[in-house]
């Protein structure tokens, strides 16, 4: 009976906690918000961002129903506003959105386990939330897929639950074979629910990663025209194995920028995080073009994925802005592949038709300078 009482006492005193905000009841937020004071220091000393101007990045599912379908809306005009690229070069290009997937595609051996992965996705993502508010009327700001609160079940998300306010569903359920990153999930058919059903990609495949494999692209570089629908293959299998909750504080964890690479990249780095974040959140999208490596932008759910790998980028960075920001480490080519050199903070990142300006490294290792004025809700 003390005991049931003191189990009782326990939950009400953790219920106040929760109401008063004392705790999140997430190791990651709880850690963000601790930290947080560490940012406003670096906004005040910013050549471009004040506190009256940042904007707030949201979880999906924090974000209310209309302000949702105006993501939505904005990235379905991307999809039917004309490319800026030369159609006769790269015939698959058919739209706004499919100039974001050829720029990816050209740069993928150049930005992925490279010292550029975080600053290049960084900027991406952030042009991307540019091209939806300058040239589609979005007014709100880029958001997040925070992995752990649905890692358990991914598919009733409501980033995956195939609402009308989702970024649809998974795949129609067929019998298929496993990837090489796991068993066959729940789906790997076309995608039949929300506002993506009817999407149309033509990109690629590249590098494919999913059975039955999708039609050859008609050129060998993928910049072809291929259309076919979105396929996607979801599970809990990779999500609730290294997406939790304690897979992210883990990452946080990491002492110096080359041990915080190796464990979000999972290329074995210390900690032991197995296939790390990035993969195991593309892998669990999976299907095509999700899970090939060169094409996965065309997922319009790749940039709450990336949205969240800037947000741990961003909480890792913000518990030592002085020793954390302009900082580099790396080789510029794919795993050191291909005779690459050591990436260097005066690297150029070009985003071609899809940003303005070139920018270096050392422009993009904060969220709040450079053209960054940004941070993420906690
Ligand atoms: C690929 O990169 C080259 C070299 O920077 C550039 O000239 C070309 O326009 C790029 N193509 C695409 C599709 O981004
Ligand atoms: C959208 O896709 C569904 C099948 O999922 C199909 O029945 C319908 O005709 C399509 N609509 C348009 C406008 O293409
Ligand atoms: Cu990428």
């Amino acid at each position: 009976m003390a005991r049931l009482f003191s189990v009782a006492l326990l939950a009400a005193a953790v219920q106040w906690m929760l109401f008063a905000g004392l705790v999140s009841g997430d190791a990651v937020q709880d850690l963000q918000k601790k930290v947080r004071p560490n940012l406003d220091a670096a906004i005040a000393k910013s050549k471009t961002c004040t506190k009256e101007k940042l904007q707030i990045r949201k979880e999906w599912g924090d974000i209310p129903a209309a302000e949702k379908k105006q993501y939505i809306a904005a990235m379905l005009c991307m999809m039917s506003k004309p490319s800026k690229m030369d159609q006769k070069k790269y015939p698959g290009v058919k739209s706004r959105y499919d100039d974001f997937v050829a720029v990816h595609i050209n740069q993928t051996m150049n930005i992925h386990g490279t010292g550029s992965f975080l600053s290049w996705h960084r900027y991406y993502t952030w042009a991307f939330e540019n091209v939806l508010r300058t040239e589609c009327g979005y007014t709100g700001t880029q958001p997040y897929w925070d992995w752990a609160k649905w890692s358990a079940d991914p598919e009733k998300s409501p980033i995956f639950d195939g609402s009308d306010t989702s970024l649809s569903g998974n795949g129609k359920k067929i019998s298929h074979k496993a990837s090489m990153y796991g068993p066959a999930g729940n789906g790997g058919g076309c995608v039949e629910t929300g506002p993506f059903k009817n999407m149309t990609v033509h990109l690629g495949p590249i590098s494919p990663a999913v059975d039955p494999a999708p039609p050859r692209n008609p050129r060998s570089d993928g910049y072809g025209d291929n259309p076919r629908c979105l396929r996607r293959d979801i599970s809990n299998y990779l999500s609730s194995r290294y997406l939790r909750t304690q897979d992210i504080v883990t990452l946080l964890n990491s002492k110096d920028l080359n041990t915080f690479q190796n464990v979000m990249q999972g290329a074995g780095g210390a900690g032991g995080a197995g296939m790390g974040v990035h993969s195991a959140g593309h892998f669990t999208i999976a299907g095509d073009p999700g899970a090939d490596f060169y094409t996965s932008p065309n997922d319009p759910a790749f940039w709450l994925h990336h949205g969240m790998i800037d947000r741990t980028w961003s909480i890792w960075q913000m518990q030592d802005l002085n020793a954390r920001v302009n900082i580099i480490s790396g080789g510029t080519s794919m795993m050191g592949g291909f005779g690459g050199k050591q990436q260097s903070l005066d690297d150029n990142v070009d985003l071609g038709v899809v940003a303005d300006k070139v920018y270096k490294i050392r422009d993009l290792v904060s969220t709040v300078d450079g053209p960054f004025c940004y941070t993420y809700d906690s």
